[in-house]
């Protein structure tokens, strides 16, 4: 067992209640204006922002601060296309076979389909891996704690991050994922969480029209 350490919490700010207000809507402002957009340009973006992003992610809280994720960035043409096939056959299962009526009926307004072009056209692919344990340098499992909690948290941060730089991305699914651990050779620790495609909007891109709950149905304060 190791001793806590504690240093001064020397970097929080505080704000003027007023600057409070202004800041948290501010924020609201411009989350708003995030979309998840699944029409790509290929024009190249910086790997500096990729990086940037992720590093934004691991700020994230994690369960006894284990940061039980892997985050695999993708840009190698061939191995984009490679997903893309893989994914749209596990997609041709799905919207054949495997979904139910109500699961076709909720995803309609959006406009998917087995077609995933995104995929390689997309500069960046960032795979979001949760590590069921950590293994150390010595090969020893670690307990992970709150494993999807915290990947969620820090694909949360992801999103923002990707939006504040001023690219586009989608968390992007497909069910089930196990192709990806291969593709990608990861270790048995490992879970395929989510594909988040990076880049451009392309110039005709469009979106669903679709909305968000008001605070009303989200929020209860007591
Ligand atoms: N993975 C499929 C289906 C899909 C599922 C959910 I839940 C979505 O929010 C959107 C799509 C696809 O991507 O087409």
């Amino acid at each position: 067992m190791s001793e806590p350490r504690f240093v001064s919490l020397s970097q929080y700010r505080e704000y003027p209640p007023d600057d409070m207000v202004r800041r948290a809507a501010a924020f609201y402002a411009d989350m708003r204006r995030r979309r998840s957009v699944r029409h790509f340009s290929d024009r190249p973006v910086e790997r500096q922002i990729i990086e940037q992003c992720v590093l934004a992610a691991s700020t994230a809280p994690s369960g006894a601060n284990k940061q039980p994720y892997h985050f695999v960035i993708v840009s190698d043409p061939a191995l984009k296309r490679r997903i893309r096939e893989a994914a749209e056959e596990v997609e041709r299962a799905f919207y054949q076979e495997r979904a139910s009526e109500e699961w076709l009926d909720a995803l309609a307004p959006l406009g998917t389909g087995i077609g995933k072009p995104f995929l390689d056209k997309a500069p960046y692919l960032i795979a979001v891996f949760a590590q069921r344990y950590g293994l150390s340098p010595e090969g020893e499992r670690v307990d992970h704690y709150f494993v999807t909690e915290s990947v969620g948290i820090a694909v949360g941060i992801l999103i923002a991050a990707i939006h504040q730089a001023g690219l586009v991305t989608l968390p992007y699914t497909p069910s089930p994922m196990g192709f990806l651990k291969e593709l990608l050779d990861r270790p048995i620790n490992e879970r395929p969480v989510v594909i988040m495609p990076v880049g451009y909007p392309a110039e005709d891109a469009t979106v669903p029209d679709i909305g968000k709950k008001s605070l009303q149905e989200i929020a209860t304060f007591l």
